[in-house]
């Protein structure tokens, strides 16, 4: 099945560089194979510009401020058995950015027609909220809503129906969730459980407007970091600077440590309804 996927978030939610991180991650020298391929639609000259710039992007090379209205078009490619290729998938990811970057804005602003016929027109949402508590905004749920009610204008679905086939949450950059836990940091990670951390920072009323817009069992939660860990050693390989938040590895030893976090189970879920869970 061919599904489109909107992409959204609040600003400074760390989408660019999760679209970056997903182009690149296939190549990352540390990461268990994953027959998850992410490429930019050719036709789509901000996705060909991102996957050309992505490490650059993900090595600390700010991503370049947006002036204008861009869309971002990628293809997730999943692949079926060997036999026949039962199982394949293909996912038709779109983001639209815009200057500000916030497809997710407070209920008194407007939304670009852009980004609403983005959404109106998907089968399924990928919904990127920082795990950042300083860039995170506390409104999610009602932005969230504002977002789906306007958008659905454009769109008439049956009574009863639910505007989306499934929903990700993403909750990026969550690697700082477990930043002082030094060596034990990648360890702990692993036992957080997504759906109750993102209950925890969004609230149990986002929640409820995510379940709204997807049968029951549609909504998926991940714990993702485009940053990642060093696996040598368990730790967050970040620091903190005038910017923002750096990945510590430049040069040679990005080529040989980066190692995101568990970046593709989103796309998993989103094309398949069911994701294995990505080992480290
Ligand atoms: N610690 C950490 N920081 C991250 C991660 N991903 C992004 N960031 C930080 O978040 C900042 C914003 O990321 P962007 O990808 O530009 O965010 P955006 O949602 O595209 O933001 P706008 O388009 O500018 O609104 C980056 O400059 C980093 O400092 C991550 O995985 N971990
Ligand atoms: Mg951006």
């Amino acid at each position: 099945m061919n599904m489109q996927v909107a992409i959204v978030g609040p600003t400074k939610a760390g989408k660019t560089v999760y679209l970056a991180c997903l182009l690149r991650a296939a190549l990352a020298p540390r990461i268990v194979a994953r027959p998850i391929r992410v490429r930019p639609d050719p036709e789509s000259p901000a996705a060909m510009r991102l996957s050309k710039d992505a490490v650059e992007i993900l090595r600390g090379g700010a991503p370049l401020a947006t002036t204008e209205v861009t869309e971002f078009e990628l293809w997730a490619d999943l692949p079926g058995s060997l036999l026949g290729g039962l199982g394949k998938d293909q996912l038709r990811l779109r983001m639209v950015d815009m200057p500000g970057g916030d497809t997710m804005p407070p209920p008194d602003c407007s939304i670009p027609i852009e980004v609403q016929r983005s959404v109106a027109g998907a089968d399924a949402l990928l919904i990127v909220i920082p795990a950042d508590s300083s860039v995170r905004p506390e409104d999610l749920g009602s932005r969230l809503q504002h977002l789906v009610s306007t958008s659905m204008g454009l769109r008439s679905y049956g009574v009863g129906a639910y505007p989306f086939q499934r929903v990700a949450v993403v909750l990026t950059m969550s690697e700082l969730l477990v930043l002082q836990h030094g060596s034990a940091a990648l360890g702990v990670i692993e036992g957080l459980k997504a759906a109750e951390q993102v209950r925890d920072l969004c609230g149990s009323d986002f929640v409820r407007e995510v379940r709204a817009l997807v049968p029951p069992g549609g909504d998926w939660y991940s714990l993702v970091s485009a940053f990642g860990f060093d696996l040598n050693t368990g730790e967050v390989p970040i620091e903190s600077t005038a910017l923002g938040w750096r990945l510590r590895l430049n040069g040679a030893s990005f080529l040989d440590e980066w190692c995101p976090y568990r970046v593709f189970e989103p796309l998993e879920f989103l094309a398949r309804g069911v994701c294995w869970r990505e080992a480290y």
